[in-house]
């Protein structure tokens, strides 16, 4: 296949360039860490305690996320970007080894299938890199499938649709198994787009009954992922349009189903965070896509638009970890669109993101939250969040990435590397420039 694995090709950044740079920012750095230590002692907090937890995040990150999106019009592809699951994992292995909080990768069937999985592991392991929940795909048609997917699939009116949507997760599953993976996410586009097209009660039937199956095929320490997302590509209805249908449906199918979050996939305006401390409390959170939006389901990088609503997420998930840590394990992942950065430098940007989110969360002081909660004090308990929010943790994120091995600077070690116009040269430029979101 040309994809031996060898020295010279894992690691896409060059080990010197990350020394260089990170050895001429170690005095500034130094420096800011033990200020910010000094000032946090003051308040009770111990750096190092954060430090530790922030090198114990793991946030998976899509295969799809590598290259360059789109929206429905138009897309713009890279030179230099993946075109095919090994080189996605090659630029997976850059953002992990810049980071040191990415160490997972989820995958997406068919756009990462490949013919020896034997192969893929043992080339995804060499680059220092494991799999994450693997993602099934029945939202669109594929060239030679025998039923469309037009009107629905798991939900699909057509017994024999739902057979093959049945399948198709059935055979992620069994891919899933051969990499390692350990849960499958399930989003479904089915809906309606007109009133009247399609019975709101005997479409979630169906699709009850066909998840019952896909759950059936689960090995024992495997879990689903119910993804929930109001609408697109149906725009009247959506039949796992929202948390409660996927908290209701998780709960009809059992233990092994639990429902997942993306940011993205709720109406404007509505309070993500509750909904996170609402499945936590019933022991169905099961996973995260990070991303960040304004309209609708934009894809656009992690905390760009709305840290602080960001911030409120994690408060709720180290809340949620605090009341129940033998159970509280939620599967991280990013679900982005990069239609005009490099992907690579998003995936950087957006863990760092991610990471100042939960670096904030764990220094809030909870007991006095509690205190203030409890005496009504609404400004200072409201504060308890505003300061760890304004507070600026970015020499913690930074010692925690070089204790990893990663960059101080990740996006100016990326750029020093010019691994993008390397590979701009070596990988085939095969531009699909057609619309769609991938
Ligand atoms: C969907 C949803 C899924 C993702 C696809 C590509 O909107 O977010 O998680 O797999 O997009
Ligand atoms: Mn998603
Ligand atoms: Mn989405």
């Amino acid at each position: 296949m040309g994809y031996a694995v060898s020295d010279s090709f894992i690691g896409g950044v060059q080990r010197d360039i990350v020394a260089a740079e990170n050895a001429r920012q170690l005095a500034d750095h130094r420096a800011d860490y033990d200020a910010l230590r000094a000032r946090l002692a003051r308040t009770g907090v111990d750096l190092e305690a954060v430090v530790e937890k922030l090198m114990s995040l793991s946030v998976g990150l899509p295969s799809w996320g590598t290259v360059s999106g789109g929206t429905r019009f138009a897309r713009y592809p890279l030179p230099g970007e993946p075109t095919n699951i090994f080189e996605k994992i090659e630029d997976c292995a850059v953002v992990q080894q810049l980071t040191g909080m990415t160490p997972n990768v989820s995958l997406h069937f068919p756009w990462d299938h490949c013919d020896d999985y034997v192969e893929l592991r043992q080339f995804t392991e060499a680059h220092g890199l494991g799999f994450d929940p693997v993602n099934s795909n029945t939202f669109q048609d594929q060239p030679g499938q025998k039923r469309s997917y037009k009107y629905g699939s798991l939900s699909h009116a057509s017994a024999a649709t739902r057979r093959q949507a049945i399948a198709h997760n059935i055979a992620c599953i069994e891919i899933g198994k051969k990499l390692g993976a350990k849960a499958i996410t399930v989003w479904i586009g089915d809906g309606s787009n007109f009133p009247g097209q399609s019975d709101f009660t005997d479409a979630l039937d169906r699709y009850l009954e066909s998840m019952r199956e896909v759950y059936a095929a689960l090995p024992d320490d495997w879990r689903v992922f119910l993804e929930h997302k109001l609408y697109e590509p149906a725009f009247y209805s959506t039949v796992i349009q929202d948390w409660g249908t996927s908290i209701l449906c998780a709960q009809f199918l059992g233990d092994k189903a639990q429902c997942l979050v993306d940011l993205g996939h709720h109406a404007p305006g509505v309070n993500i965070e509750m909904i996170v401390a609402r499945l936590a409390r019933f022991g169905k959170l099961g996973g995260f896509h990070f991303n960040d939006s304004k309209y609708g389901d934009d894809d656009l990088d992690a905390g760009s638009l709305n840290p602080f609503q960001l911030f409120l997420i994690f408060n709720e998930l180290v809340e949620a970890e605090r009341r129940d840590p033998a159970h509280c394990h939620p599967a991280y992942m990013m679900d982005q669109s990069h239609n005009v950065t490099d992907p690579i430098e998003s995936l950087l940007n957006s863990s760092r993101a991610i990471q100042a989110a939960y670096a904030r969360a764990l220094i809030v002081d909870r007991e006095a939250l509690r205190r203030y909660q409890n005496d009504n004090d609404v400004m200072m308990a409201h504060n308890a969040l505003r300061m760890a929010f304004e507070m600026d943790m970015r020499p913690a994120q930074a010692e925690a990435r070089l204790r990893k091995g990663g960059a101080l600077d990740p996006i100016a070690c990326f750029r020093a590397s010019s691994y993008r116009g390397h590979k701009a040269e070596t990988r085939a430029f095969k531009p699909n420039l057609g619309g769609g979101i991938v």
